[in-house]
């Protein structure tokens, strides 16, 4: 019983360290993460939330990182029943006193010609730039693939995400 009450203690302690945010103009972007792929895959997704704490809609326009030769942002469809990602038009919109979560499934930053794949456990920087509060860059975590990467129709190609 000791034992596990200083296991969670010391778990509740390690929390804090695991989570990271960043902030630009009234913007929070928390928790920037993405899953390890297989070597060989030449795509990765990055998540994150962004909430917007000012009075006024802002819009992520567009995001880079050295990790990749583009990154374009994106999202699902449903399209009878087969989950299809296509390039959002004018960007994430994030209205003034809301947020907006990037995660798998759904809205994501797609890293397309991945020179070479993260690990679990490393981390790489990502620019994102909003229309009004500019440019940011924040250190993408990468974590355990934990389930299988799931098969994405991408144009008439499907690659594994
Ligand atoms: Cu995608």
């Amino acid at each position: 019983m000791r034992t596990f009450a200083t296991l969670a203690l010391a778990s509740l302690f390690t929390l804090p360290a695991l989570a990271h945010d960043y902030t630009v103009g009234s913007l929070k972007i928390d928790h920037p993460y993405s899953r390890a792929m297989p070597p060989a895959s030449p795509t990765a997704a990055v998540f994150f939330t962004i909430s917007n704490n000012g009075k006024q809609a802002d819009r992520l326009i567009a995001a880079s990182s050295k990790q990749s030769g583009r990154a374009e942002l994106h999202t699902h469809t449903n399209d009878n029943g087969v989950m299809r990602m296509r390039q959002v038009e004018g960007g994430i919109a994030i209205a003034a006193g809301s947020s907006v979560k990037l995660a798998p499934g759904g809205l994501h930053v797609m890293l397309l010609e991945v020179k070479q794949q993260a690990r679990a456990g490393d981390k790489f920087p990502l620019t994102l730039t909003f229309e009004r509060a500019g440019e940011v860059q924040v250190d993408v975590k990468v974590e355990d693939g934990g389930e299988q990467p799931m098969q994405h129709q991408h144009g008439s190609m499907a690659m594994p995400h």
